[in-house]
């Protein structure tokens, strides 16, 4: 059976990550979705929240599982037994860090090869943080982000916005 693990901070889902996930769930026996944690980034939602978002918005793919892991990714994907990582590029700006990312973790797991997947036209200026710039000013969701989790993010929008004053 062949495994491939789609890893991300998914904070929140995108029509840009979906869009991968759609693609790469048709390479693969099974397709792992994890959301693992970026240290660079803050959260706008915990990662349970990402990954019920991200769960309701995959529901309609049978082979897609939906998980969290704390750790590094080279040893999840030795956990889960999965020889691929799939990632998504939008520009030469993603590039640098993914291929840098993609080699350590060859080097901890060797074998565990990246595949990449361009986005697709329609995405490649899409990103969480700009979902999250969006929201911020009240515009529609829907062209950014799945139909299922638009109410949730501009929640949380409003949650955030009323606890800062
Ligand atoms: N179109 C296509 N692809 C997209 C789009 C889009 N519009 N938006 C995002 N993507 C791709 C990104 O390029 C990335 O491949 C993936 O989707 C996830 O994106 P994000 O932004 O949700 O997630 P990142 O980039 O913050 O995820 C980073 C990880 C959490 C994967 C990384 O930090 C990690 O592996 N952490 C675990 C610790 C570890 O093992 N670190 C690596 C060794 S240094």
């Amino acid at each position: 059976m062949k495994v491939a693990i789609y890893p991300g901070s998914f904070d929140p889902v995108t029509l840009g990550h979906l869009n991968i996930i759609k693609r790469a769930a048709l390479c693969f026996d099974k397709l792992i979705v994890c959301v693992m944690i970026n240290s660079n980034k803050h959260g706008m939602f915990t990662p349970e929240e990402r990954v019920e978002l991200l769960r309701r918005s995959t529901a309609r793919f049978p082979n897609v599982e939906v998980d969290f892991a704390e750790g590094l990714l080279a040893a999840y994907a030795k956990r889960r037994k999965a020889h691929v990582v799939v990632k998504g590029l939008r520009a030469v700006s993603d590039f640098e860090q993914e291929v840098q990312m993609a080699v350590i973790n060859r080097k901890l797991n060797p074998g565990l090869e990246t595949m990449f997947l361009a986005s697709s036209e329609k995405y490649t200026y899409l990103s969480s943080t700009v979902v999250k710039e969006m929201a911020r000013y009240g515009a529609n969701l829907e062209e950014f982000i799945p139909r299922e989790i638009v109410a949730d993010v501009n929640q949380r929008m409003k949650e955030l916005q009323e606890r800062k004053g």
